[in-house]
Order: structure tokens, then sequence, then C-alpha cells
């Protein structure tokens, strides 16, 4: 359902309204933002400059420790007194992000969420079951404000309590849910393991997001629940979830709201962009936003864009499915890897379930690189509950040669019975860094 008039605008008419915008933006931080007036006073820059929207290639980026170095309202570009809302992130070292919202900042950010879900396959008469966190992170209230401007009965139920989200699937009779693809896996699992089979629910589409999450992990989930699912992608520092969404009819690429952030695509390295197709970090400049603009914002994830028209008849540039953050990228021996390439292999290996965890540790002066996965309750069944099992050895080794030949990496792999990798309310942790602390991906 297309329900907004700039998801089909010709490139001209996209390029007018953001230059617009982009114009009002740059204005705005240059009056009310210090950090931002003595970056564009170094480069000698103001609104002037910016006559075409590829003109924001003249502005600074912008990256993390901005926010940091800003904390916690240096970066407002709001007076208090019209700020509604504030959303941190927790971040895994140092101080958190802190980004805050004004009524209209909620107005815009509710409009797009209701675009994204209805992109992903929601009508405003169905029930919508909201399994992100509420709180502090933006998932939970995000996507509970724009569920409500659709039109659909939300059911803030938040992450967690497992049994209860199987209930309120049984009892109120949801058509989408939403949630981290690795906390909606559990929940499945949850029902298998009760007897209940997943398929039989009201679920028609599932919206999946705030982690990378492969191909196979989609196919998984769409099978176990039959419904169609769909990727949403948004950062707190950018938003917050809604800044992209793919669409149920192509599940190809996600749409990006253009009317609300300009995309870029750079080498992270040389800074100088890459070409449409070609993976790079994803840059944002935001358009509308009053309390918390953002200009060039580095997002350190890496995806690739298209301008090409979808199939769904929406003429929005499009991203690729993140792969992943570069911090979280191993460097195995020489060779980069992504959790989210590892879990594209796995997922193919039959007798495992869709669950692994990379643990990094020192031994000696060496780090080793150890892959956890799971085998399936059904083949834990079939060797008598014996993790030293032939059959288990030989799933090792699948999953050495699996890692070897399509990753180009070797690593110890160590097979674990059924349920033991710890499951997550929200993000998944993929990597345990014994070596420092766990990071979130
Ligand atoms: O995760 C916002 C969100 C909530 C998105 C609900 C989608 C659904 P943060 O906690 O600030 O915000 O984390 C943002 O999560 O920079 C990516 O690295 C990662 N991420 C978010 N969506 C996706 C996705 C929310 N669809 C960080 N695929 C981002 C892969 C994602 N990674």
């Amino acid at each position: 359902m297309i329900i907004h008039d700039v998801e089909t605008y010709s490139q001209e008419e996209m390029k007018a309204l953001q230059l617009k915008r982009l114009k009002e933006t740059v204005k705005r931080v240059t009056a009310k933002v210090p950090f931002y007036q003595e970056k564009f006073n170094e480069l000698n820059i103001t609104a002037e400059d910016i006559q075409t929207v590829e003109d924001v290639r003249k502005l600074p980026f912008t990256k993390k420790e901005a926010l940091r170095d800003n904390y916690p309202f240096n970066l407002f570009a709001a007076d208090m007194k019209d700020i509604i809302r504030i959303h941190a992130s927790s971040g895994t070292s140092g101080k958190p992000t802190v980004v805050g919202y004004t009524k209209n900042d909620i107005d815009n950010w509710a409009d797009m969420v209701a675009r994204a879900i209805a992109i992903a396959g929601g009508e405003p008469d169905g029930v919508f079951q909201n399994a992100y966190g509420y709180g502090l992170f933006t998932g939970g209230l995000g996507i509970h404000y724009g569920a409500e401007r659709l039109g659909m009965a939300t059911v803030p139920i938040s992450g967690g309590n497992t049994d209860r989200q199987i209930t309120v699937i049984e009892d109120f009779k949801p058509t989408v849910i939403a949630g981290t693809p690795s906390y909606i896996l559990k929940v499945a699992e949850e029902m298998e393991y009760m007897g209940k089979d997943p398929k039989n629910s009201s679920l028609k589409f599932g919206i999946f997001g705030a982690e990378p999450w492969s191909e196979e992990m989609r196919k998984v989930l769409e099978d176990k629940f039959g419904i169609k699912a769909c990727d949403i992608y948004g950062l707190s520092e950018v938003m917050g979830p809604g800044v992209a969404m793919e669409c149920h009819e192509s599940q190809d690429g996600l749409h990006i709201a253009e009317d609300h952030f300009i995309v870029e695509v750079i080498n992270p390295d040389t800074l100088e962009p890459v070409a449409d197709g070609e993976e790079g970090e994803l840059v944002f400049t935001s358009l509308t936003k009053e309390a918390f603009p953002v200009i060039r914002y580095r997002t350190g994830d890496i995806a690739s864009i298209t301008r090409e028209k979808c199939k769904c008849g929406r003429t929005t540039t499009r991203m690729s499915r993140v792969k992943g953050r570069i911090d979280d990228m191993l460097i195995i021996r020489g060779v980069n890897v992504f959790p989210s390439e590892i879990e594209h292999f796995l997922i193919q290996i039959e007798d495992l379930a869709p669950h692994y965890q990379v643990r990094l540790r020192r031994e000696g002066t060496l780090d080793v690189v150890e892959l956890h996965v799971e085998v399936t309750e059904e083949v834990y069944q079939q060797v008598n509950n014996d993790i030293q099992h032939e059959r288990i050895k030989l799933v090792m080794k699948k999953v050495q040669h699996s890692m070897k030949n399509n990753c180009l990496v070797s690593m110890k792999v160590k097979v674990l019975a059924p349920r033991s990798i710890p499951r997550s309310e929200g993000k998944a942790v993929r990597i345990v860094d014994e070596r420092k602390v766990a990071v979130t991906v």
C-alpha cells in the first residue's frame, strides 16, 4: 500500500524537496549548534554554498564521537522547552549517545514508521504485536507510534516474556509482528518446544531489523511462521527505526525515506563516494529534524544503494541489507569476515539450529577464534544426547569446511547441545570478545 506521494516522486521532484530542506537544515544548525558553527567556519561554508543536493558533499562529516563529546544535549538545535522526548543508546564503551525530539520530530517519525509498516504489508485494520524493547532504545516507542499512526491495534508487549508473546499471538490474533529477527526466532522455537506450530498463527507479515540478518534467516522465519518477513533499518542518531524499509512485494532492498534523509555511500578509508551498487559506509544527512539534525552522519554500517525503480512502483533509492558494522568486522589472519556472512553459510548446513556465536580468546600470544554452533533438537535426540557422538563430529567438520571454503577462514568449531547459546530479548550478541568486553552486533 503506497500511502504517501513522495514514495513515487520523480528524481527531480525528490531533489527539489531535498534541496529546500537541506538549506533549511544547514541554516538551522548554523544558528543553533556551536559544534556545527565551528566546523562550518573552519571550512568557510554557509547555507549559500548549497545550490544542489550534491553540494551536501561540501559539508563536514559527523562521527559518533561528536555525540559523546557533546554529551548530553550540546548538539540539540531546539530549546529544551520544545523537546518532548529523549532517547539514548547505551554504547559498549564510554558515554551513551543521547538524542532529542520536538513535537514535529515525533510527528514526522510516526508518519515515517506508519509508511514503513505499510511498505511491509501492514494494513490499518490489523493487530500489531510490537516485540521491540520499550525504553531508551528507539525500537519500542518508534515502532509503536508508527503502528498507531497507521491505525493498527497496537500491542505494546515489548521484548522478552516469551510465554506471554505466545499467548498474545494465539489470543489477540495479530497480523503483523515486529522484533529483532533473533528474538522472533526464539519465540518460534519456544512455540515448537511447546508442541505448537507457529504456522497456525494469524500472522501474515514480520518487520525485523535492528541487527544484521541474512537471506537464509529470512527463509527460516518465513517458513516457521508462514509469513512474509521484511527488513527495517534505522539508528537512533539519525531518527530511529524507519529510516529505510523493505517492501513485501519485491523484498529486494530497503526503500529509504528520502524526503527526510539524504543518503550517501562512501569508502570509509578515502571518504570518497562509491558508485551505486558498490558497498561502502552509509552516511545520512537529516532534512526535517528540529531537535537533533545530523549532517553527513557516518553510520559505520556497510551496504550499497540502487536508484533503479522497484517492482512495487516506488521510486525511492533503495539500500541493500546491512552486512554489518565496520567495528564488528572480524579480521582473522588477514581475512575480513562479518558475522552475517558466517550466518549465511551456517544456516545452509543441515543438522544445525540457526544460532551461533563467535568467541575471541587469547591463548599465549595468539588470538583464537572459536565458532559456537548448536545442533537441532531432532539430531540431538537421534544421538541419544551424546555431544561426543561421531555424527556430531561430522557436523563440526562440515562447519569447519564451510568456513574455510566460503569465508576463507579457519576457526575452531564447538558444537553444542540445543538451546545452549544464549538467546537475547533484543539484539543478539554474535561476538563475545573474551579479551575485553562483549560487543553487540
Ligand atoms: O536499532 C533502531 C531500530 C529499531 C532499527 C528497530 C530497526 C528496528 P540503534 O540501537 O541506534 O537503533 O542501533 C543502530 O543497529 O547502526 C546498525 O548497525 C544496526 N541495525 C539497525 N537496523 C538494522 C538492520 C536501532 N535492519 C544500529 N540490519 C545501526 C542490520 C541494523 N543492522
